[in-house]
This record gives C-alpha cells, sequence and structure tokens, in this order.
C-alpha cells in the first residue's frame, strides 16, 4: 500500500512518452576509474541511480539489445571543493561531476528528480551549486521520544537502542534530506537536556554521524547553558569562570574524538526559562564566545535570537531586536546567530524580523518553522513556500533582503518529521520539509516551481492533477491566514497547544501568553498601535521599509489600532472587512476540498482518503475559527454581522 513512506522519492514508474525516451537511452551505471575506491557517498550515489533508475522504467524493465546510454559518475575527492553539481549529456551519455564526492549524490538526486518529472536523457543539462552552506534541520525532538510541537508521532531517533542498533529509518532519513541538499541536522530540542552531552550519547551520536557521512549532513547537538553545572560538577555555569571554560573546552575534545566533523552547538538561553550567560549578568556575547572558544576552528556555535523575558513591558515583538543589535561585532567569528523569520513567533503571517540587516558584523541565519506549530499542526493543509518565499523577498533596507543577508550563512528549519509511516503526520506536510530544502540550496526558485515538482514526485504526473493541486497548495497558507488571523493580527490561538482559536483568553501571569495582548481589542477598535503613538517597533525597521509596512494592508492591525467603523480601501468598514477576510477563508478551504475531491483518479487510495478526511476537519475547524473569533469580536464591538454575511453554519 502506499502509505507515504518514500515521500518524494517515490520514483513511480514513467508512461508515454517520457518511459520510451528513457528505455531508449537504456541507462547503465558506471563510476569513473579515479573513483574506484570505496567511496561510501559514490556508492549511496550508484545504489540511489540503480534504484531509481529501475522504478522508473517500470516492472518489469524492458531491457534493450544494442546501444546503451552510459551515466557516468566523475566527481573529484577534493574534502572541501564544494557541493556544487554538473550533469551533461553528449554522444557517449549522461555525466555527473562535481569538485567533491558529495557533488555526485547531490546530481545522482537532481538527475532523478529531472527523470522523474518526464525530462529527456538524451538533453539534461544542469548545473547548481547551492547558494548557502548551511542547509540545517533544527529538530526539537527530546531523548524520551517525545517531540515538542511534533505532530507526526514520536521523535524518529531511538536514543534507546542506539549506538548499537540503527534503524533503516536513519538512512531513508539521510537520503531524503541530501536529495534536497539538506546538510546539517540538530538531533535534540533547543530546550535541552544536559546529559545529551554525555558520554553515553556522545557514543549514540557518533553513530548517527557515522551514518549520514556519506549524505554528506554534519550532526550538531543542543547544548544546555548549564551543563558544566548539570553534569560538570562544577558550582557556577558562568561563562567567564574559568573552570567553566575549561570544561566547555573538554567537553568539545571529547565529542571531536568521536566525530571529527562534528558542527557545533545550538544554544537557546535565556528565553522562555532556558539558562543563559544573563544568569550571570553576562552578554549573550559572553555566552556564545565562551563555546566558540571551546569549538575554535573546528566548528560553529548557533545562537538563537528567540528571546524574550518575563516582567518587561516593552513589545514582545521588540525584545530581540533591543537585546541583540547593541551586540554587533561582539562575537566570535564561529557563532551565528539565528533570528526567526518574525519577530513574534512562526505566526500565519508576520512582517520580516527587523534585526536581518540590522548586524552587519554579525553573521545572522534565518530560522523557519517547518512543523506547522500555529497553522493547523498535522491536521491542517497549509503549504509553507509562498511564507518563506515572502520572508526571503523582503527587502531590509539595509543592504539587501533577507535572502542576501543570510545568504553567506544559511537557513535552518524547524523539523516537522516524526515515526508516522509517513513521516510528516499529514502528506501534504511532506512538501514543507521539501520546500525548505529546495528554497535553502536554491532561493530563487519559486513556490509554484517548488510545488510543481513535488506534487508529480509524491503524487500524479498527469498535468490534470498538477494544474489543480499546485494552485491549491499555493493559496493554502492565505486561506489559514484569512480564516486564523486576518489583517496582521497574530498570536489567536488558544494557550499552550496553539491549535484552536482562542482570541478571548486573557488571564495568564505574563502579559505575552495571553491572546488579547496581541489583539487589544475594545468598543473602539482593534489591533496593536505599534507606530510612534504605540510601542513605535515600526522604528526598528530602516525608514522605507518602515513606511511600505506601515501601509501594508497585510499588517494592518499588526501595526495599527483601528476603529471598528474607519474605512478600508475597499469601501467597507474595518468590522465589514474583517468579517469578509474570515469568510474568504472558510471559501478557499471548501474550494480546497473539491479541488481534492476531483483528484480521486490520480491518487491511489490510502493517501487519496488521508487528505480527503483531514480537509474535512480543516473546513469543520476554519468555521470554528472564524464563528468563534467573530462571536468574541462581537461581543467587544457589539455589532451586528455586516448585511450580506451568511449566518455561521
Ligand atoms: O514557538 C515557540 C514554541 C516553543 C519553542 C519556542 C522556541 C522550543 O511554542 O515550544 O520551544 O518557541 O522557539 O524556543
Amino acid at each position: 500500500a502506499e502509505d507515504g513512506y518514500d515521500l518524494w522519492l517515490r520514483y513511480a514508474p514513467l508512461e508515454g512518452e517520457a518511459l520510451e525516451r528513457l528505455e531508449e537511452f537504456n541507462p547503465q551505471i558506471a563510476v569513473d576509474l579515479y573513483n574506484r575506491e570505496d567511496n561510501p557517498t559514490l556508492e549511496a550515489a550508484v545504489r540511489e541511480l540503480g534504484f531509481g533508475l529501475h522504478s522508473l522504467l517500470g516492472e518489469p524493465a524492458r531491457s534493450r539489445p544494442g546501444g546503451h546510454g552510459r551515466i557516468l559518475i566523475d566527481c573529484g575527492s577534493h574534502p572541501t571543493g564544494g557541493e556544487q553539481y554538473f550533469v551533461t549529456t553528449d554522444r557517449q551519455g549522461i555525466r555527473i561531476g562535481g569538485p567533491s564526492h558529495i557533488s555526485c549524490l547531490y546530481g545522482a538526486y537532481a538527475l532523478l528528480r529531472e527523470l522523474s518529472l518526464g525530462a529527456d536523457p538524451r538533453t539534461i543539462n544542469l548545473t547548481s551549486a547551492p547558494a548557502m552552506p548551511l542547509r540545517m534541520l533544527n529538530h526539537w525532538d527530546n531523548p524520551d521520544g517525545h517531540v515538542e510541537r511534533g505532530y507526526a508521532g514520536r521523535s524518529i531517533f531511538d536514543w534507546w537502542n542506539l549506538p548499537d542498533r540503527l534503524d533503516q529509518r536513519m538512512i531513508d532519513y539521510a537520503r531524503a534530506n541530501a536529495s534536497i541538499g539538506i546538510n546539517a541536522v540538530v538531533v535534540n530540542n533547543v530546550n535541552a537536556q544536559a546529559y545529551m552531552l554525555e558520554p553515553r550519547y556522545i557514543a549514540k551520536l557518533k553513530r548517527l554521524a557515522d551514518a549520514w557521512r556519506p549524505y554528506g549532513i554534519r550532526v550538531f547537538l543542543s547544548a544546555r547553558f548549564s551543563a558544566p553545572r548539570d553534569i560538570g560538577g562544577l558550582p557556577t555555569a558562568d561563562p567567564l569562570d574559568p573552570a567553566v571554560r575549561a570544561w566547555w573546552r573538554a567537553k568539545a575534545d571529547e565529542i571531536y574524538a568521536a566525530i571529527p566533523d562534528f558542527g557545533g552547538f545550538l544554544v537557546k538561553a535565556n528565553s522562555e526559562g532556558q539558562p543563559g550567560p544573563q544568569d550571570y549578568g553576562r552578554s549573550h556575547a559572553d555566552g556564545a564566545n565562551v563555546l566558540a572558544e571551546a569549538l575554535g576552528n573546528r566548528g560553529t556555535v548557533i545562537w538563537r535570537a528567540f528571546v524574550y523575558s518575563e516582567h518587561n513591558d516593552v513589545d514582545r515583538a521588540m525584545q530581540a531586536f533591543d537585546e541583540f543589535v547593541p551586540l554587533d561585532g561582539q562575537f566570535a567569528p564561529n557563532v551565528i546567530v539565528q533570528v526567526k523569520n518574525g519577530p513574534i513567533d512562526f505566526q500565519p503571517r508576520e512582517p520580516f524580523h527587523p534585526m536581518f540587516g540590522a548586524m552587519p558584523n554579525t553573521r545572522l541565519m534565518l530560522e523557519a518553522q517547518i512543523t506547522k506549530e500555529y497553522l493547523g499542526q498535522g491536521t491542517h493543509l497549509a503549504y509553507l513556500a509562498p511564507m518563506w518565499e515572502e520572508v526571503l523577498h523582503a527587502d531590509t533596507g539595509r543592504g539587501g533582503t533577507v535572502a542576501q543577508i543570510v545568504q553567506p550563512v544559511g537557513m535552518a528549519g524547524v523539523a516537522n518529521t516524526g515515526s508516522d509511516r509517513n513521516w510528516t503526520g499529514s502528506d501534504f506536510d511532506q512538501a514543507n520539509w521539501y520546500a525548505f530544502g529546495r528554497l535553502a540550496w536554491d532561493p530563487s526558485l519559486t513556490s509554484e516551481q517548488i510545488a510543481r515538482e513535488w506534487a508529480a514526485q509524491t503524487f500524479s504526473r498527469a498535468p490534470e492533477f498538477v494544474e489543480a493541486v499546485v494552485p491549491m497548495m499555493l493559496g493554502s497558507r492565505q486561506a489559514v491566514v484569512d480564516y486564523m488571523t486576518p489583517l496582521g493580527l497574530a498570536h489567536q490561538m488558544a494557550t499552550g497547544h496553539h491549535y484552536g482559536p482562542g482570541p478571548w483568553v486573557c488571564d495568564l501571569a505574563r502579559p505575552e501568553w495571553n491572546p488579547c495582548y496581541y489583539a487589544r481589542a475594545d468598543r473602539q477598535g482593534i489591533g496593536f498601535d505599534r507606530t510612534a503613538s504605540g510601542s513605535n517597533a515600526l522604528a526598528q525597521y530602516a525608514p522605507p521599509v518602515a513606511a511600505g509596512l506601515a501601509a501594508d494592508p497585510d499588517y494592518l492591525l499588526w501595526f495599527h489600532h483601528v476603529g471598528w467603523d474607519q474605512a478600508m480601501p475597499s469601501g467597507r468598514s474595518l468590522w465589514a472587512e474583517l468579517v469578509g477576510r474570515y469568510d474568504t477563508g472558510v471559501a478557499a478551504v471548501d474550494a480546497m476540498a473539491d479541488t481534492w475531491a476531483a483528484q480521486q483518479r490520480h491518487v491511489d487510495p490510502q493517501r487519496f482518503r488521508a487528505v480527503a478526511e483531514n480537509l474535512v476537519i480543516q473546513q469543520a475547524e476554519a468555521r470554528w475559527w472564524r464563528d468563534a473569533s467573530l462571536a468574541w469580536w462581537q461581543s467587544i464591538n457589539g455589532l451586528p454581522l455586516p448585511e450580506g454575511t451568511r449566518p455561521p453554519q
């Protein structure tokens, strides 16, 4: 049965002309003489090509007598030669090449992708280099198997049986990542357990590192800042204490002895109760630099900018900028500061984070969330590439777009994997993993292009299918924005789980835990004034960009408190416009369900039904979001639903 385990690497048998062309070509894999020495990366390339081609040709493959098309794997073995590849065709056949072994694995996946999409093997010509050096997944997986914000079952990492037993799933995971160019993995939650740094866990991590090395993946660990105290027996974790510095140095040496290409540490410090340098009156830079010194030129410290402190009545959207921008230039060269796409927290829509462009002397990396904590989790269909595209293309007004700012460094995505048979809980959430990798490799790809290749490889190449499903995917994130948090509203999700609506919640201890803090609805109007008359978060952006954001209808209630009866450009009042947006979101989900219902003949029954049933839930829950939110706003503004609005159903 098709249960989705194969992800986009299904290599479903070709049909028609595409099949005839590949049969005609009659591929034979060859490895260049110089590369004959056993190399696990080239072996992986040969294996994948063999398996993929066989599968694309169908069973049983009709073998053709006579000529055959050679596929020559011919890559250099330069360890730091770069990850770029080329796939070219000449009279003798196809040649996959590049400076390093990993070039050939990436080239093999690119070739298989093209062939899967029906390309002619006699004219394939590809050359590609990754835009960003670090293309990374962050797993929020706890060692006990629970995944924070995970909606696809338990963790895929079997710490219990490692290092003695390596699940085949770990190889298939590496294949999936390599096929989209992901080259770095943080295996544990940023809310970290210090004991992950103990020798028994280093041995487990080594087994994973060894298994993934052929696929070009480096492992990283989330490190708990207080580890020198928690597991090191020291009385303090003060980063300026010599014994603490020596402890981190010895810990790094121990890890490198086991894993010579260990990537480094990811740290969440002084945020949401995590320990950090501020506990000792030190700065984020003091903390990051001590870990950086321990790693030396062997690795990187990735320090998260997602911080906000309790007992601070500054607008939460402003706190990271306020804390980090003054530290620009103080971080060691092997420190990266990792910044979420927006200034609050992975909302369905946020303006880009004002830190991008504001720290020219610090290496900044983008953090996106693949797992859809605030976008209907594993149930609602929302394709996130349009959101990431929006952020990557945003002009910071300070030396380039967000993509240009982070390109020399990289992009991290909070993974959505779990032990569900299809990896991601819902079949369409596979597209978000796929799109994240493709965009990190090449942020100039469009979300449409990525959706097309994903849908064709994952479900069906039938043009009618692709033409229907791609637009459905492209509109799906806006639908979520409309029925959950239209017009720039944010964080209206119920407390803790962040799934359903909770705009009425207003009694939690910390102000910024409450949805009412973000919506600021009162009898007169709704929205958070972040202009000069309010928190002035707007001033954290470069002036021309701030002006654009202030005038952007998508961020209306993000930046302004607006009267319920204020006229909108549409001519309608804000209230009527808001109601209209919720309705638009509900209608969009109905249309998605109709689109999917028409695809039955293109999709295997198991996955067809799984997606259809999720969409039924989403239809009901879009209504839940709209009706609960409107009822709450009405209880505040006392306004009737505008004329012509359909009654709740
Ligand atoms: O998105 C929020 C989540 C927390 C998470 C935190 C973070 C890992 O609700 O679960 O903790 O952000 O990014 O650190």
